[in-house]
């Protein structure tokens, strides 16, 4: 492919200039995960060949089977991470607890947290279904060379100076944001080079796709099932279709490039829904803010709530603005 489109790591460097405090840290960070998704990248477009499909025979800290790819992702992106000396701790989605980085000086200098999902939708690995790694960054509260403690982990999601995914599907992507926009990058995975594919993007404020797991009907709220049927009734644009991948990254990315609703919602099983609330709703929130759309966990939008505890649960509704509106009326009517 000829030059023509800016790469990622150009676009990186570009931008670093409007980013306040950009002292060249975020863009190494940044440069950190580019490198670690290639790596992962590699990995899962062979996993088939390679035995690292099936279970790794341990279980993560949410009670799941632990695939082995989810843990070739996790410490690739930890080390990734680890080798730049600008991170002082992670939460992971592999890890009950959160992990310290301290650099070569046994010194907590990074000024940064990350918190991921290493690869998430794992369970679709085996039946070659698109996976995805999300990330969310934030500065830390506490006083850089401190040991990073959990409240560096227990800020609000409106605090994220950066948020994005790894798209590892029928192309790879990394979509992200520093809070001016979101940036869709495709792997050219000839030269392992990231180009600006899909700049600037926004989500349609309407569309006539719902995605939602209906296999949960019968737990829903009455006013969720009341909006799922709204959906299916014969009016106006509807009936919309029902897509539902099983996995976020490409339910989301589907949703924002076409307009869309993706909605999780807590039911009489899981009283607060299954999607977690740091390194799944938070980063999918703040895309989705800075593509025009909306998330919300029902009653407040997700970026407002104030986290207890590195793996809890939120409700999750978020996509196109009107759509979500919708769903919200049902829910305070
Ligand atoms: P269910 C994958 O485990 C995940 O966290 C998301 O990627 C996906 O959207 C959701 O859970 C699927 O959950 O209960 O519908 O299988």
């Amino acid at each position: 492919m000829p030059h023509q489109k800016s790469t990622l790591g150009e676009f990186i460097i570009k931008n670093q200039s409007s980013f306040t405090y950009s002292t060249g840290e975020l863009s190494s960070l940044l440069n950190a995960l580019r490198l670690a998704a290639k790596v992962v990248n590699h990995e899962v477009n062979k996993a088939g060949l390679v035995d690292l499909f099936g279970d790794s025979g341990d279980v993560n800290v949410q009670g799941e089977q632990q695939q082995k790819l989810d843990v070739f992702a996790n410490k690739t992106f930890i080390q990734s991470l680890k080798n730049r000396n600008i991170v002082c701790g992670i939460v992971s989605e592999e890890n009950d607890e959160f992990i310290t980085i301290k650099g070569q000086d046994k010194e907590s200098n990074g000024k940064y947290v990350v918190l991921m999902d290493p690869l998430d939708g794992s369970s679709n690995i085996d039946v070659n279904v698109s996976v995805g790694t999300i990330f969310s960054i934030f500065r830390r509260i506490t006083p850089v060379g401190t040991p990073v403690e959990e409240k560096d982990f227990l800020q609000p999601g409106r605090a994220q100076v950066a948020a994005g995914y790894v798209f590892y599907g029928t192309s790879t992507m990394l979509v992200y944001t520093t809070g001016d926009g979101v940036n869709g990058f495709t792997l050219n995975p000839a030269i392992g080079t990231f180009y600006l594919s899909h700049p600037n993007i926004k989500i349609p404020k309407n569309g006539s796709i719902y995605s939602v797991n209906e296999g949960n009907y019968s737990h829903f709220p009455d006013s969720v099932k009341k909006y799922i049927k709204y959906c299916q009734e014969i009016e106006d644009d509807r009936p919309y279709s029902q897509r539902y991948i099983g996995s976020l990254v490409s339910d989301f990315h589907r949703n924002m490039l076409k307009g869309g609703i993706y909605l999780y919602p807590n039911s009489t099983v899981n009283a607060d829904g299954k999607l977690r609330l740091l390194y799944e709703c938070n980063p999918m929130a703040f895309l989705a803010e800075q593509a025009g759309g909306i998330a919300t966990d029902g009653q407040v939008d997700i970026l407002d709530v104030v986290p207890t505890n590195i793996h809890e649960r939120a409700p999750f509704y978020c996509g196109s603005s009107s759509m979500v509106k919708k769903l919200l009326e049902f829910i305070h009517k």
